[in-house]
Formats: structure tokens, sequence, C-alpha cells
């Protein structure tokens, strides 16, 4: 009796329900009588999920009631072809058609499918060093739209549910029929979604298509928690932020030195080649401003970036910084130049 892929259907490897109520009643919801007129006392299924009623009178109506086990839901009745596989238990009154008795005939086919409710979850989180992999201090992201489509075992699509992350990143929809499911997550702002199936372990891996926010199809069965449907974005980081004119030449930035307006800074990669933002469009160059300030925004975080400044003219550049591991921390970027005066 308990149908674990929610189908309808009793399929093998499918476990009988012990100690499920079962009576017996008549065309008008009373008890039934049997062949000599007594009333039919309610029976429980035994280890298998067996249950008979014998000594029934031919030709009169008779309905089973079958009392959904605590913390089991009923599966759809009459799914596909098999009344002896089908169940036959109304999912509002857990009643049966009625049936009706021939001298000697033995109906073995009147049954009835439980399931119980499965979860699918789990978790958005940051993906700081964007390697899609959760890790310690990468901090869960609250307030992300998360929505569940799919159909049920038997077939029946679900009406769409939407949950939202909590502050610790964690969501979770609970109380499904057994079936098969897609979690669409909803991008945060100002975020890219990270690469998903990094790692090789599905518990601390992304499942969002960086595209369309879904996870491949997910099935679940009776009782079954799958916590391993998450999302990972990357912040992104900035880069900057100043020029100046390092009037003393002692690399240090002393009171009085002004910053130097008009140098063009180039974003590189490690291969020194025009470096990519955190969408991966190429990042252009920047001017400082009449301050001496400039600043990249927009970068991606676990890339290597290097800053290439370009000497304008009348000063030389006596050092450049090379090899930046992006952090969210802003990089205060030296110039020394020597003004020829
Ligand atoms: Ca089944
Ligand atoms: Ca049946
Ligand atoms: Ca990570
Ligand atoms: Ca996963």
């Amino acid at each position: 009796m308990g149908g674990q892929n929610g189908n309808g259907v009793q399929d093998a490897g499918e476990p009988g329900i012990v100690g499920v109520t079962v009576s017996l009643e008549d065309a008008a919801g009373n008890p039934a009588r049997d062949i000599n007129g007594n009333i039919i006392a309610a029976t429980t299924t035994g280890t298998n999920g067996q249950y008979q009623f014998t000594n029934l009178k031919p030709g009169v109506v008779y309905v089973v009631k079958f009392t959904a086990p605590s913390g089991y839901q009923p599966s759809s009745a009459d799914k596909g072809s098999n009344d002896t596989k089908d169940s036959d238990a109304s999912i509002t009154t857990g009643k049966s058609q009625q049936v009706t008795l021939t001298g000697g005939e033995n109906n073995p086919t009147i049954d009835a499918g439980y399931y119980r409710p499965a979860t699918i979850g789990d978790y958005v989180w940051e993906d700081k060093n964007g390697n899609g992999v959760q890790e310690a201090g990468e901090p869960g992201i609250g307030g992300v739209t998360v929505t569940l489509t799919g159909t049920k075992g038997d077939g029946t699509p679900i009406t769409p549910i939407t949950v939202t992350t909590g502050t610790n990143g964690n969501y979770q929809f609970t109380n499904l029929a057994p079936g098969t499911y897609t979690v669409t997550f909803t991008k945060p702002a100002n975020t890219v979604t990270t690469t998903p199936d990094q790692g090789g372990d599905d518990s601390k891996d992304s499942d969002a298509s960086i595209t369309t926010g879904a996870s491949v199809p997910v099935t679940v069965q009776s009782n079954e928690t799958n916590n391993t449907i998450d999302a990972g974005y990357l912040r992104s980081a900035s880069l900057g932020d100043y020029v100046w004119e390092d009037t003393n030449a002692n690399g240090v930035q002393d009171t009085g030195e002004p910053g130097i307006g008009g140098v063009t800074v180039r974003l590189e990669d490690a291969a020194g080649n025009q470096a990519r933002d955190i969408n991966n469009n190429l990042v252009a160059n920047a001017t400082t401003g009449t301050n001496g300030q400039y600043q990249f925004t927009n970068l991606r975080p676990g890339v290597v970036y290097v800053v290439n400044f370009i000497a304008p003219n009348g000063f030389t550049t006596t050092s450049k910084d090379s090899g930046v591991q992006m952090t969210k921390t802003v990089m205060r970027a030296r110039v020394p130049a020597n003004h020829s005066k």
C-alpha cells in the first residue's frame, strides 16, 4: 500500500503499510453486514499491508473505507490500467467505489496507496572566491526568491510555489508529493551566478544555471529530503584609487603632494591582456580625475588583476603594481613619479 514514487501504482519495491484501519460500509455509509447479518468489524492491515474481509454476502453493495495513517497522504485513485495495481481510495473520503460480489467470488483489487511528504532545499550563498563551492566564511544570502515548478508522480503539474531565503540563506519546499521538480533561483541585484556543479560534492555546489537560474529536474520519493539544491552568487569587487606626484620621490603619499589628473590606467589579466569584469566584458581603460583618483568597479572576485599605469608626459613611472590578487578590499595604487622640473 505504500507508494514511494507517488504515481498511484503499486511498483516493485514499494512496501506495504502495517496497521492501517480498514472498514466496510454499505451503500448508505453504515457499517456493512456479513452473509449472516452480523455487523463486520473494522480491521487493520498486517505487516505486509494486507487485509481481507471474508464471509460477505453476494449481491449487495459494499464500500471499503481506508483511514490514512498518520503522516501519510493518499495517492491518486485509479491510475494506470491495472486495477490489481492501482489505488481505489478517494483522496477526499478514503472510500473505494461500490463493489458487488457474486457467490464464491474473491475480489483482491481494492487497495489504497499512500505517500509521505518530501522536502527540497536548501541554501543560497555568496561564493566569495568564485570557485562554485560553499566554504567557511562564505555567508548565506537572504531575501532571494526561489520558485518550485514541476509534476507530481501521478503526472499532475503543481501550481508554482515561491519562497524567499531567510537571513541565513536557507529555503525549503516542504509537504511535497513525490515527483519531479525544478527549482529556479532569482539572481540578486549586483551579482553574477557562480558556475554550477563544481567540486564533486552536490551538497556543497551550486545548481542554478547561469543563464536561466534553474536547477536540473530533481526527483524526490516518498519521505525524501533533498537539501542539495543550492545557488551561489558572486558580488562584484572594485579596485583603485590614486595617482599622485611623488615630489620628493620617497614612494609615500606625503602631505602637499598633489594628485595627477589625466593618467591612463589599464586593467590587465595575468597574461597582460585587457582584463574582463564580473560579466566577462572587457574593462575599458580608466583616466584619473583632476585629483588623481580612478576606480575600476564591477570586477570579478578570485581572479588576478594587474594595474598598468601609463605615465603622463613629463613623468616617469618608477614601479608598477602587479600580480594583485583581488579581494573586496580597495587597493591604494601608488605611482611614484619623478617630475622633471
Ligand atoms: Ca508507485
Ligand atoms: Ca485497485
Ligand atoms: Ca567558494
Ligand atoms: Ca548542489
